[in-house]
């Protein structure tokens, strides 16, 4: 009997020092430890054993089962292992490889400006409204005091969809909305995109962007308005930033101005880049008409407010030192590069 054990023993070990898989390990587990297995087998007959013996020899047949058992553990472990080393070598990344660079955007110049002038108005109080860009009639032209045979409306400077629907000419619009649906005080702000039938060329575009404001209260006056926007130029431009007001006309506001900022070129004797005027023009501005707000449902009697517009692509093209508007519409990732 101990032969045997020993035979088998012997036997299973040199199969197992060539088994170099799982699957062949598994079956050599059960060939011996399993339930009909060689060794298990053998305990089978003890039975037939004197009662000296039984004990001595189910002793050996269990340690060769332990061995056994350890050792196909151990060949398992040996395995995983080995399948793992494998697996790691096969997967094996360098880290100190090169990358692959993928471009990151910036920001388009226009959002970057866009952004600023929002964050100044914010600072002082105003919010940030958005409206339609197909809009009717009514907003776009006659709430803001542009009757049906105002010069204005030609339509050769409009896109008509109808007869009573349009591309906004002007961000006003989303303003009168604001005005018929909440009371005064108002401090809003409305950027957006606006569209004119002009023909394309280095300083017009069919598409471009405006940012208006509008602030209504009681008793608004000209002081408010003109401190508002030399803060504005201010915060834009730098603290020393000088700005004056030059009268002008717009149907919807009376009085109306011009605010206009001395060159910082040439400290306002006039250079190239001021076109020899020694200022360079901003944004429009006006007392809000008192029929505006009655259009909107508000009392002139009662409330008062300013408004102003600014024509975004000017300010950017300023900025940037740009001195054709298509450039900021074409998409040359080399242009954007070049005034990053
Ligand atoms: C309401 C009432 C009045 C908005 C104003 C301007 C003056 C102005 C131009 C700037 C450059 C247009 O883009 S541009 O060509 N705008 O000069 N805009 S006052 O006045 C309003 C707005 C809303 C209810």
């Amino acid at each position: 009997m101990k032969e045997k054990i020993n035979s088998i023993l012997t036997i299973a070990k040199e199969k197992l020092n060539s088994a170099n898989e799982m699957q062949a390990l598994e079956d050599l587990r059960v060939k011996y430890l399993g339930k009909k297995g060689e060794l298990t087998g053998l305990l089978k007959q003890l039975g037939s054993l004197s009662a000296e013996e039984r004990p001595k020899v189910g002793q050996l047949v269990n340690q060769a089962k332990q061995e056994l058992d350890e050792r196909i553990k151990e060949k398992v472990a040996e395995i995983k292992e080995a399948e793992l080393q494998k697996r790691l070598e096969k997967e094996k990344i360098d880290v100190t490889m090169p990358g692959k660079r993928t471009n990151i955007g910036y920001k388009h110049p226009l959002s970057q400006v866009l952004d600023e002038l929002k964050e100044i108005f914010m600072g002082m109080g105003f919010s940030v409204v958005e409206g339609p860009e197909v809009e009717l009639d009514y907003y776009n032209f006659e709430a803001l005091n542009l009757p049906k045979d105002h010069p204005a409306r030609d339509t050769q400077d409009t896109f008509y969809i109808s007869e009573n629907t349009l591309l906004r000419t002007q961000t006003s619009p989303v303003q009168v909305r604001v005005m018929e649906k909440q009371k005064p005080p108002l401090r809003i702000i409305s950027p957006g995109r606006v569209y004119r039938s002009d023909e394309v060329d280095a300083n017009h575009s069919p598409l471009f962007h405006q940012i208006e404001g509008l602030a209504v209260d009681k008793g608004i006056t000209m002081g408010d308005l003109k401190g508002t926007l030399e803060t504005f130029a201010k915060r834009l431009y730098g603290e020393d930033a000088v700005v004056r007001f030059r009268p002008h006309h717009f149907p919807f506001t009376e009085p109306s101005a011009e605010m206009d900022i001395q060159c910082f070129s040439c400290g306002g004797k006039g250079c190239r880049l001021c076109k020899n005027e020694g200022w360079i023009e901003i944004l429009g501005c006006g007392m809000v008409h008192p029929k505006v707000l009655e259009n909107c449902g508000i009392d002139p009697e009662e409330y008062q407010g300013f408004a102003f517009g600014i024509g975004l692509e000017r300010i950017v093209m300023r900025k940037f030192k740009i001195d054709d508007m298509r450039l900021l519409y074409e998409n040359d990732m080399k242009f954007f590069e070049s005034i990053k």
